[in-house]
């Protein structure tokens, strides 16, 4: 009895192709197009998740579906390997980071290998190591020759639990991102990146990347632009004009109040001598402790104060009282707004409670009682008799082009996006190349003094500065200017800087004079397809699209955007849940790959539904598909080894052989449409199973020469996704090897079909289903339909009002 053994047939093929290097590509032109399809790197800690077995898996496909297409693919592998997990483990177990993260890789090698995912291996590395961070560190001081990486003071999210700041895009709901600590604001001295000065091109050049529509919003949202004015409101007792950041300047009649952040640094000077002071300065101190999503939410009751004092509103003259409020944020804007309660929501929550004016001067028609808050578009009204009863986009602009020539206002665009915080007062991570001289400050350390290796400590636990700060000897160094006695930085870099690069330096991955040449990597860049979470949609995607601009700008790449297309796949849950160890529902893909072979365990999670939604993972799913394999791997061995050309018309001998050759093209055409022009990789795969369920009804009665290109059909489109057993199928049939071979190409005279099967109704319910000729006229359909047995049972006694026809599909009898 033949038996499909995984086993005996994956570790055979996985041989021929690391003896034979067979995916390993060069960066050299052979006419063929080059094609670069990358997943996203695995954070190596532990083993990998059914989530790396899903991305890889679909990024494999990929692979050989364009190899086969003629294009000379690159598709390597690295580890993004710096990180808090494994500094936590040390803190806990003593384990030097880079012991548990080499095991941690190790296992992640092994199973790569034993997925049979085709890599090329020459490209591998771990950001963790010295030849990688050497020019991580490089790139670092070309951002800081160019004043795009720079340190300052400011106010910084401090996570108490994690003992390090955090970037804004790192902060969820006012909680560190992996700590989930309420994240506190600290004053302190930092590195950013100014990724600022790239917030146009990043949102504009997003109209050039083929990406799923949500994550561009989300990148969109993200950077947040606005655009609007400032406006200046002048305060009398301590002589100072104040701006505020409005987006609707039409609406400055309507500005009854003014409101300040808690945080703005004059408040308390304000509020100084009035009969509010005391309480101003308990409602900031009650404010400081709130965290911006708390206090920026629409629905919240409109805490604040007044501050005793009036502004002067420029457009007429008016003194507005003032306020301080906590729906006013500090870090947006200038951090005072005018308060419009007319056609602002919050604005007019906060005048309801607190009693103000409400002024409205838009309307949705002069005269027209509108509810307020008012928010539409409209015709301007309670204004200026110059601008009363124009359209309020016409009178923004000249109400901005007149407090212009006045100097009490102009044009001005507004971002959420914060400029890149990357010090991080931890262990393992990158060390950030800077030393402290007392005499010339900053000092980058020069190139050929890269890496700056991070030392070993004994003690990995940071408090409030990085362990690195206890090596003394590692600390104290000599400046490069002037050779007295300096301080090394001792934070570490950000791990996103880390992942920002790295698919520059797989182009190049083993020059040691530059992180990449130019010309080999703009051989390769943009990645055509890249794939990976949808929860990178802003951190890791936003960052690496900012270092690729920047290097562009530097000269160092001609690509803008590093991934021209970008495909996010959905999670694998288990009875509709996310996996995870506190629920003790996780499953390893090595349980199912030792089982049932990697081959199925890597279809079934390509099968399981369309990839980019989330699909529930089940076992009999699995034994489904490995049935599916073990068909197709028995039939490549009983159809004896011959050629494997497709069958031509004029050598049917039967209906059989007919029936499975045009099945065979059907699933050429199939497949090809499904992996090719979307990621349908889902029905690509039914298409085969269709195929051998096909081939094995007409295994009595087909040709043997039919059978065999059956099956070696079905072996080449399976290959992408189930390359060892395909491999094994492919040679028992032809003696070939597939990847050898070119994606076999459908032909369009068998994808016509000579019947279709027509639809009988009495009165629109089915009765029948026939076979019918594909070139029947209406009156042979309606002549078919009405000869139809179980047609004829309901037709019998009744007189026929209507015949429906409607060719290709159904004939509708309509009785009485
Ligand atoms: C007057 C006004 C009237 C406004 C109106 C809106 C509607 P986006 O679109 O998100 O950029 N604002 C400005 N700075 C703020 C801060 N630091 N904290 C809280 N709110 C602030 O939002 C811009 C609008 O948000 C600005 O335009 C300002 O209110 C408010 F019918 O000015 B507006």
């Amino acid at each position: 009895e033949l038996r499909y053994e995984p086993k005996a047939i994956e570790p055979k093929w996985q041989q021929v192709w690391a003896d034979e290097r067979t995916w390993e590509v060069s960066n050299e032109d052979d006419g063929r197009e080059a094609y670069y399809v990358l997943e996203m790197l695995p954070y190596p800690s532990g083993e990998p998740h059914m989530g790396h077995l899903k991305n890889y898996a679909l990024g494999d496909a990929v692979a050989h579906f364009n190899r086969r297409n003629g294009k000379r693919v690159l598709h390597p592998m690295g580890y993004d390997a710096f990180g808090l997990p494994a500094e936590n483990n040390a803190i806990k177990t003593g384990v030097h980071p880079r012991d548990a993260t080499a095991a941690s890789i190790a296992s992640f090698q092994r199973q790569f290998r034993e997925w049979g995912i085709s890599i090329d291996w020459t490209r591998e590395f771990g950001t963790h190591e010295p030849r990688y961070y050497r020019w991580t560190q490089w790139l670092f001081l070309q951002l800081f020759e160019r004043g795009l990486a720079y340190k300052r003071d400011g106010s910084v999210n401090w996570d108490p639990v994690e003992e390090t700041v955090l970037a804004n895009e790192q902060v969820i709901d006012g909680r560190g991102e992996r700590s989930g600590a309420l994240v506190e604001i600290r004053q302190l001295e930092q590195w950013y990146f100014r990724i600022t000065d790239y917030a146009d091109r990043l949102l504009d050049d997003l109209d050039t990347i083929q990406w799923p529509e949500h994550v561009k919003t989300m990148q969109r949202h993200w950077i947040g632009r606005s655009v609007g004015a400032h406006v200046v409101f002048h305060n009398a007792e301590l002589g100072k004009d104040y701006e505020v950041f409005t987006t609707r300047p039409d609406t400055l009649f309507g500005a009854t109040f003014f409101v300040m952040s808690p945080e703005h640094p004059d408040v308390l000077a304000l509020a100084e001598g009035t009969e509010h002071e005391q309480a101003v300065r308990d409602y900031v101190r009650h404010a400081l402790l709130e965290s911006n999503e708390e206090r920026g939410a629409a629905d919240k009751a409109k805490t604040g104060v007044p501050l005793g004092r009036t502004v002067i509103n420029p457009v007429n003259g008016e003194a507005i009282p003032m306020f301080v409020a906590d729906y006013v944020l500090m870090e947006y804007g200038t951090g005072a707004i005018m308060a419009v309660p007319a056609h602002d929501e919050r604005d007019f929550g906060f005048a309801q409670v607190h009693g103000l004016p409400i002024r409205q001067v838009i309307a949705s028609a002069p005269g027209a009682e509108d509810e307020l808050p008012f928010s539409s578009d409209g015709v301007l009204v309670n204004s200026d008799a110059r601008f009363d009863g124009r359209p309020n986009r016409e009178a923004l602009e000249e109400i901005v082009g007149w407090l212009d020539g006045d100097g009490k206002g102009r044009r001005a665009i507004n971002y959420r996006l914060r400029d890149w915080l990357v010090s991080r007062q931890r262990y393992w991570g990158c060390p950030i190349p800077i030393v402290y001289c007392e005499q010339h400050g900053a000092v980058a350390v020069p190139a050929d003094q890269l890496p700056v290796e991070l030392p070993d400590v004994t003690d990995y636990k940071p408090r409030g500065r990085s362990p690195l700060a206890a090596v003394e000897e590692w600390v104290a160094t000599t400046c490069p200017e002037c050779g007295g006695p300096a301080r090394r930085e001792t934070d570490t870099m950000d791990t996103f800087v880390d992942s920002s690069w790295y698919f520059l330096r797989y182009t190049d991955a083993n020059n040691d004079s530059a992180p990449w040449a130019r010309e080999v990597a703009d051989g390769w860049m943009p990645v055509d397809q890249y794939i990976g979470g949808v929860e990178h949609a802003i951190l890791h995607l936003l960052y690496a699209r900012f270092f690729t601009k920047a290097f562009h700008d530097i000269g160092l790449l001609s690509a803008d955007e590093p991934f021209q297309a970008l495909f996010t796949q959905g999670m694998i849950t288990r009875d509709g849940a996310k996996m995870s160890k506190s629920k003790g529902n996780v499953i390893a893909p090595s349980s199912y790959v030792d089982r049932y072979g990697a081959d199925t365990a890597r279809c079934y999670i390509l099968f399981i539904g369309p990839p980019d939604q989330d699909a529930d993972w089940s076992d009999e799913g699995v034994e489904g598909v490995h049935r599916f394999l073990a068909r197709l791997w028995r039939l490549g061995v009983e159809v004896g080894r011959g050629p494997a050309d497709s069958p031509a018309a004029g050598d049917f001998v039967n209906d059989a052989d007919a029936a499975l050759t045009r099945k065979a093209h059907w699933a050429i055409d199939k497949v090809t449409n499904d992996m090719g022009a979307r990621f349908a990789f889902n029905t690509a795969i039914s298409a085969v199973m269709e195929l051998v369920n096909e081939s094995y009804r007409h295994r009595d009665q087909a040709s043997p020469e039919v059978l065999r290109f059956a099956a070696a059909t079905g072996a080449s489109l399976i290959f992408p996704f189930a390359p060892h057993t395909a491999s094994e199928v492919y040679e028992q049939a032809t003696g070939q090897r597939v990847w050898e071979q070119p994606w076999p190409v459908a032909d369009p005279a068998m994808l016509v079909a000579d019947t279709f099967e027509l639809v009988a109704q009495v009165n629109g319910k089915v009765r029948e289903r026939l076979t019918a000729p594909a070139d029947a006229s209406k009156e042979q359909l309606e002549e078919l339909a009405r000869n139809a047995p179980n047609v004829q049972a309901h037709l019998d006694g009744k007189q026929v009002v209507k015949v429906i026809v409607v060719p290709g599909k159904l004939v509708n009898i309509v009785v009485r």
